[in-house]
């Protein structure tokens, strides 16, 4: 089974990616989660980024608040794919994570979900998809989770 790295901007964070954690956890989608912030730790960021794939790596999550430049950092170094989460909790309540992660240029993608928990969960659920292309077992999945709801 392919893994996939969570990084968040700070351990603050944390609390929030539980859900993220929780819907993977449900998937059975093998995670690292590590705190790396572009604006604190931006040469260790972009390193994590560039080793990603050899370190086997199928996809990045990135979730950050405030300016939130983590997923665009991750996207700069790695063509992996990247799934922002904007985080709430700011003055702005999560508005500027929300334009920092989704406003990216041309050429380098960020697929961005919703503000704060919501989008921590479609986070992992948009994972196990692009997961699913090469794994029955996740297509199983995703289809009985459809199913019975969407939801844990
Ligand atoms: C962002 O700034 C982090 O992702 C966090 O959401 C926000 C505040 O960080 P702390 O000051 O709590 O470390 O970089």
């Amino acid at each position: 089974m392919p893994k996939v790295a969570i990084l968040v901007g700070s351990k603050s964070d944390l609390p929030v990616m539980e859900a993220c954690e929780k819907y993977l956890a449900y998937f059975g989608v093998e995670y690292e989660m590590h705190v790396s912030s572009a604006h604190r730790n931006p040469e260790e960021t972009a390193e994590f980024a560039r080793k990603a794939r050899e370190n086997g790596f199928s996809a990045l999550i990135a979730a950050a608040g405030m300016a939130a430049h983590l997923a665009g950092a991750l996207a700069a170094h790695s063509t992996l794919p990247v799934i922002g989460v904007p985080l709430g909790g700011s003055a702005l309540n999560g508005v500027d994570a929300l334009y920092s992660t989704v406003q990216m240029p041309t050429g380098v993608p960020v697929a961005t979900m919703a503000i704060g928990k919501a989008g921590a969960a479609n986070a992992a659920i948009f994972c196990a998809q692009i997961l699913s292309i090469n794994s029955p077992d996740l297509q199983d999945k995703l289809a009985a989770f459809k199913k019975m709801g969407s939801r844990l």
